[in-house]
Order: structure tokens, then sequence, then C-alpha cells
């Protein structure tokens, strides 16, 4: 390797900080409006389930300012927007299966008017039962697809020689995403039927086949075009198709610019959510608390279609185990099909479900026996060589990062502490929890871990790059600013990184799966790799050498020999524009050795693990039954963080999001499928004051080598999971108030059911 490979140093700002700080960053609803551009609003069904008699448009269509209402018999193309599995229409035709569901557009001049005239569209619908419960789906055969099962060992043999055995049940609730831009598109028609959208998607690629499927036109037709996001966290992995492919419908059809973004009730009510899951274990032990089998059935609470149900389904299979090694397993999952909006992806993306079944189990294991969770937890985790159920051996670190934090936080201490606190204490206790994690980093659909990057160098040595990543605030677009920098050994400074475009690179995963910077990075590098050894080859005429690995460009400058020569950066690119070399490059990224087979459920599908050890401490009220996350210490495995600014940031992000879910995040359908928790009144996220009091995070320190880029492994999901720990430190402190409380294992823990808790 060239001594280009110096790191920059892992404080880069984020490119965007000041931009944000000042206001001046570009979202959605920042672009300039173009003259005569009409403005959409989406009517839902009122009912969660029902055949459609009938929908009058006509006193809507008459209101002054309103161009026309769009229903499902305007769609020139298909009516049909589902990504993995063909059953979702974009409109509702015959049937509405959800409550919410997008039934008609309506385009007017202004947003009062479309949404004025949106309320005078009259439907008829024969209203149906609607099934919100995912056991009742099952029970009634509602499944999106059959069961999936993964197998390791024999379950039902291993059972037989368990010392203990233990049954119960554990659910977990939705959660909505609440990004802080709602979900929107704007399409402005372009010549010759081309239609440019702007989206706020992490999918740029899924928007335009979406488009492309509803319209009936190539998708090189349709350019979808994102500058970023405020913020996505899976809602946007899918479900901004819906919006553009209504605003594009109604562009192409009229020949004017649409738009049309949420309003944030209307994005509460229509758009799907984190999938609640119910799920039953069997777990048993032998007498010295290994694990030895582990029997789990999973219900998921898909919603009213397909979405990214499967593939999230399959990801809770892969994480059922968390990070312990289990020698005999049987898990098995369930699609439930209800009748609430299509549950979709969210940060972790079924994988924390799946940990959260088994983090109960061992629970539930150690309050049975009047052991500590932690001595079970600790028994099991996973050693390197160690596979779990898909038969992927494991690289592990988990031992490494929990003995780490024990170390480093002393957790012999904080029990001996909290013990003390809560002798001395009648009305407040305390409880601490230990999350283990363990996440795979990788599409579980082999097929989508690719990318590609386009780079271009100007004569005057600037650089530009786009990606497939989507920015939507995790900073990736900062990370493939200094994966190019450090490649080219050029300052940041010259290299900008431009808006995700489907023109300008084609057929992209979505930014999703934690993969975004690995991947999209890889590409980068790949390409500007290419670009460098061109432009050795220029310097090496100029320096008059043939040693292509004696020259490295530094700095700006090129060095041959580790000395400093005249030639900069700017003048061999001058050369080499001037001898015609190419200075445009895509490079073309595939995760090698990763593969899968759904048929037998074994493979190795994650590149690489991501492992991390925190440790909760709570103080709960036991009068009110509110309560404070004290602090979350966490041993995390960056591998080498490329950026610990960033990656601190994703961190700390991703636990308080991990406790919300876990405590406060209550999203609530009524029996008729009509969501309760439809404004941020009802539907309580975490603040200020209830963030944890401290938050430490200590990288584990390994030199491993990993498939992820420059080492940095990836880091959007997994500290999702450590807001698990919560829950169940919450769950201590009410047991140490009343060592008889019966708590169900039913996530969220929050006040309301804390209360009830301490004096049940
Ligand atoms: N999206 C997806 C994801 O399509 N496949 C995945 O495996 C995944 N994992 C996490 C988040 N989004
Ligand atoms: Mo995501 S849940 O990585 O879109």
């Amino acid at each position: 390797m060239s001594a280009t490979n110096e790191r920059i140093p892992p404080t880069q700002t984020n490119i965007d900080s000041q931009t944000h700080l000042r206001g001046e960053s570009l979202y959605l609803d920042d672009i300039p409006i173009l003259t005569g551009t009409l403005f959409g609003a989406c009517l839902g069904s009122p009912v969660a389930h029902g055949h459609i008699r009938s929908i009058d448009i006509s006193a809507a269509e008459a209101v002054p300012g309103v161009i026309k209402v769009f229903t499902a018999k305007d769609i020139a193309g298909e009516n049909e927007i589902g990504g993995i599995i063909q059953d979702e229409p974009l409109l509702a035709d015959h049937e509405v299966h959800f409550c919410g569901m997008p039934v008609a557009f309506v385009v007017a001049e202004t947003w009062d008017i479309a949404r004025y005239a949106m309320k005078q569209i009259i439907t008829d619908i024969e209203e149906h039962e609607p099934v919100t419960c995912p056991r009742k789906a099952k029970e009634l055969g509602m499944l999106i697809h059959p069961p999936r099962t993964h197998r390791l060992g024999n379950v039902d043999e291993a059972f037989e020689n368990c010392h203990y055995i233990f049954e119960g049940q554990a659910d977990s609730n939705g959660q909505e995403h609440l990004y802080i831009e709602t979900q929107g598109a704007y399409a402005v028609p372009q010549e010759n039927g081309q239609i440019r959208i702007y989206s706020s998607t992490q999918g740029p690629t899924a928007v335009q086949k979406a488009v492309s499927k509803v319209l009936g036109v190539p998708q090189h037709s349709i350019e979808i075009d994102v500058t970023r996001l405020g913020g996505g966290f899976g809602g946007k992995e899918d479900q901004a198709n819906t919006w553009a492919a209504l605003c594009a419908m109604a562009a192409h059809h009229l020949q004017v610019p649409v738009k049309y973004a949420l309003h944030r009730l209307d994005d509460m009510a229509m758009t799907g959510k984190r999938h609640p899951y119910s799920s039953d274990f069997k777990i048993g032990l032998s007498e010295d608390l290994k694990i030895l089998a582990y029997e789990v059935t999973f219900y998921q609470n898909s919603g009213a279609s397909a979405d990214l149900s499967p593939a999230v389904l399959e990801r809770t299979l892969f994480h059922c185990n968390n990070t312990y090694y289990i020698p005999n397993v049987r898990a098995t999952a369930y699609p439930c099909k209800t009748h609430l909006p299509p549950n979709t992806a969210f940060r972790g993306f079924g994988g924390p479900q799946g940990m959260f079944v088994i983090e109960s189990a061992i629970m539930f294991v150690a309050e049975k026996l009047g052991v500590d969770a932690t001595d079970i937890q600790y028994r099991n985790l996973i050693q390197t060589g160690q596979p779990f159920a898909y038969r992927q051996l494991v690289d592990s670190d988990a031992q490494n990062c929990w003995h780490a934090a024990a170390n480093a936080f002393n957790i012999g201490q904080i029990k001996k502490d909290i013990a003390v606190f809560n002798e001395q204490n009648e009305h407040y206790k305390k409880g601490m929890a230990i999350m283990p994690i363990c996440f795979g980093i990788s599409f579980t659909n082999t097929m989508m871990n690719n990318a590609r990057a386009l780079v271009h160098i100007y004569s005057d040595g600037s650089v530009n790059i786009s990606t497939g990543a989507v920015e939507m605030g995790q900073g990736v677009n900062t990370k493939i600013m200094q994966v190019a920098a450090v490649t080219l050994g050029i300052h940041p400074r010259k290299i900008k990184i431009l808006s995700t475009n489907t023109y300008r690179v084609a057929n992209t995963s979505p930014s999703a799966a934690s993969a975004t910077a690995d991947l999209n990075g890889k590409a980068a590098q790949i390409a500007c790799t290419a670009l460098l050894n061109r432009l050795k080859e220029v310097a090496a005429q100029q320096l008059n050498t043939t040693e292509l690995d004696h020259i490295c460009f530094k700095n700006g400058l090129v060095y041959l020999d580790d000395a400093e020569t005249a030639l900069t950066w700017e003048a061999v690119v001058m050369t080499a524009f001037v001898q015609r070399v190419a200075l445009t490059e895509n490079g073309h990224y595939a995760t090698p050795k990763i593969h899968y087979d759904k048929a037998t459920e074994q493979g190795h599908p994650f590149a690489y693990h991501v492992f991390g050890t925190s440790i909760t401490e709570v103080t709960v009220d036991c009068i009110r039954g509110i309560y404070d996350i004290d602090s979350v210490k966490i041993v995390h495995d960056f591998g080498e963080s490329m950026n610990t600014g960033i990656d601190m940031g994703q961190i700390e992000g991703g636990l308080v999001q991990g406790i919300g879910w876990m405590t406060l995040e209550e999203v609530v359908y009524d029996a008729k499928g009509k969501l309760r928790s439809n404004a941020l009144s009802t539907y309580k996220v975490p603040d200020v004051y209830s963030v944890p009091g401290t938050i430490t995070i200590l990288p584990l320190e390994t030199d491993k080598d990993n498939m992820a880029i420059l080492k940095s492994k990836a880091v959007g999901e997994p500290p999702l999971m450590y807001g698990i720990g919560s829950y169940f430190a919450i769950r201590n402190a009410i047991k140490a108030f009343n060592p008889n409380a019966k708590i169900a294992l039913d996530a969220p823990m929050t006040p309301e059911k804390t209360l009830m808790a301490l004096y049940s």
C-alpha cells in the first residue's frame, strides 16, 4: 500500500454542520417552487377494512382552485407499488385494507385548497371487520407468505436433556419513525416525457421503479434526485414511493409541476411503523446455566401488505439468538397480515424484535431461578468459530466487549452500589441491566449488496462524487468524502459530494442496513484508486521514473520515494487532461464472500458482525411510576472508527431511539384499526428530560481486519439495541420494590405500566 492511505484525522467535521447550523441546508421543502406548481393532498381511507361502493369527487372538483382529483381509474400504468410482493395498490380500487390507505389525490393551486377539497370527497365504503392482532390473523390463515424456520441441532432431543425448561411470551410494540422532515415529493415534467422528481427517500431507485410502473414509462424517463433527508430511520426505505408516484402521476397527466409534502398528522396516520411482534419462547438450560435449547415462534404484525415485511422477518430470525451461542435452535416466524398500515423498515429491521425475545427469555429464567440474568448472559456469549442457526461461523468480540465493559465500568461495584441504595431507600429503587449486542452487517438479501460511485476530476483538480448513498443526517457524505480524500491524497476541501440522482448512479440499493458507507464508500474507493493509478502514470513520466510504487500523492503533492517533489496535484491533473487521460471513473463494489440459501436457511449472509455491551442504570420513583435513565455505559466495537464524531453521534441517537421504543413510545390502534396515538400529544418520544443522565462510550480496541470501509465498522443500527437494556433495568428496579410484582414481558415499559407493576 502506498503512503496515501494515511488517515484523515477522525475529528473531520461533518460537512453539513455549518449549513445545518445556519439553516441553509436544503431539504425537499426548501427547493424553490417553479411558477405554475400545483399542490397535492391525499385522502386516506376512513376505515381499516371495507369494500368501496363509490367515491364521489364532484364536490371536491367543484372547489375553486382545484384542478383535478385523481382516483385509481386515472392510473395509466399499473396500480401497484409493492416492492417485494406485488400486493399494494397506489390508490385503493375496490378494497381498502388499512385506515389511511390512499384513496384519492387532490391537486389544486394551493396547499390549503387541496386540503380543504380533500375533505369534500365523499366515500361510500361497506365496512368489514378489521383484524389488528397478529395471532388472530395467523389463526385465520392471513399470512403474507408461508412461515420460515431457522434450525440448528435437534431441539426436541435437547429439551429432554435440559435441567431447566421455561416457557413464556414476550411482546414488543411498534414505533413511529418521527423523522423531522415528513414524507414528500416534488415532480417536475421535463421535455420528451421525462420527469424529474425530488423525493425525500432513502431509496431513489425504489421510487424510480414505482413511478415507472405507475406511469407505464421506462425507468430511463424517471429521474429521482435527493439532496438530503431530515431523517429516515427506515421509514423512507420503501414508503416514500407512494407520494412520489402520486405527484408524478399528476405531473405527467397535467404536464405541470406537482408537489406534496405530508402534514405530520397524515404522515403518522398513513405510513407504517416498526413491526410489533408477539412471540412465544421455550428455553432449556443445563444445571450450570448453559442455554442448550431455544424454541421461539414470532408473530410479526406485518400490516395490510407485504412492503418490506418478508425481509424484516428474515432479520428477526437472523438475530433471534442475539449474541449467544445456542447449540439447538428452532425459530419460526409468521408474517401476519392485519388491517394496519403496512409496517416497514425501522432501524434494526426486525433484529431488535428478535433480540428482545431472547433477552426476555433469559430474564424469565433468571427470575424463576433467583439468579442474576447477567450470569446467564455471560455464560452463553458466542465465541469465535461458533455458528448461529443460519450457520455463519462468527468472528466474535462478544466476550471482549463484555470484559472491557466489566473492567472499565466495574460492574461489581455498580451492583453493590445499587444494592446499598435500594437498602437505604424505600420509595426510590434502582435497577441495572447489561445488554450485549451482535448485529449482522449486509442486506440479508445478498443481491442488494452492491453500489456504484461516479467520480469526476475537473481540470482544475477539484473533484465531484456521486454515489447511491442518501445523506439522511447519518454523515455518509462526510465519510465518502474522507475516503476519497485519503485515497487521492488531497484535502477534503477539493471534494464535493453531489445529490443522489438516478441519472448519475443507477440501480442503487436503498441507504439502509447500516451498510451505506461500506458499500458506497468502497465503490468510491475503487473509482478513486483507478483514477489515482492513471495519475501516477502521468506523474511518473514527469518525474522520469517507471516505478509507480515509489510515487504517492499526499497533502495535494506528489512524493517520490517519500520525498516531496515540485509536482502538485493540480499540475498532474492538468497534464493528464492535456494528454487526454480519462479523469472520470465509475467504481462498482459488490460485497465478496456473502451468500445465503433460503431453501435450506443456511449460508454466510453477513460481511461481518458488530458487537458491543451496554450497562444501563435507572431509578424508579415508586410512588409515581416515573423513572430516570441514570446512565448508559457502553463498550462498542467500532473496528477503527474513521470519524469518531459522527460515530459517537450515531450511538447516542440510536441508543436514545432504542430507549424510546422500549420505554415511552406507545403506538396505539383501536379495535377498528384507527391510530389513536396520532399526534405528539398522545405519542411520547424521548426528549431532553428523558435521555440518560450520562452516556459513556468506549471503543473496543482491536486491530483485526474486517470488511468494513477503512476498517470502520457500520454504526447506524447496532446501537439502537443498547436501548433494550432500559426495559430490563426498569424491570429490575420494580422487582427491588416489589419482589412479587407480576410484570408481563410486554414492551414498552411506560410509566403507566410501571406504576401498575409496582403495586401488582
Ligand atoms: N433493508 C433491507 C434493510 O432491504 N434489507 C436488510 O437486510 C436491511 N437491514 C437493515 C435495514 N434495512
Ligand atoms: Mo433502515 S431500517 O437501515 O432503512
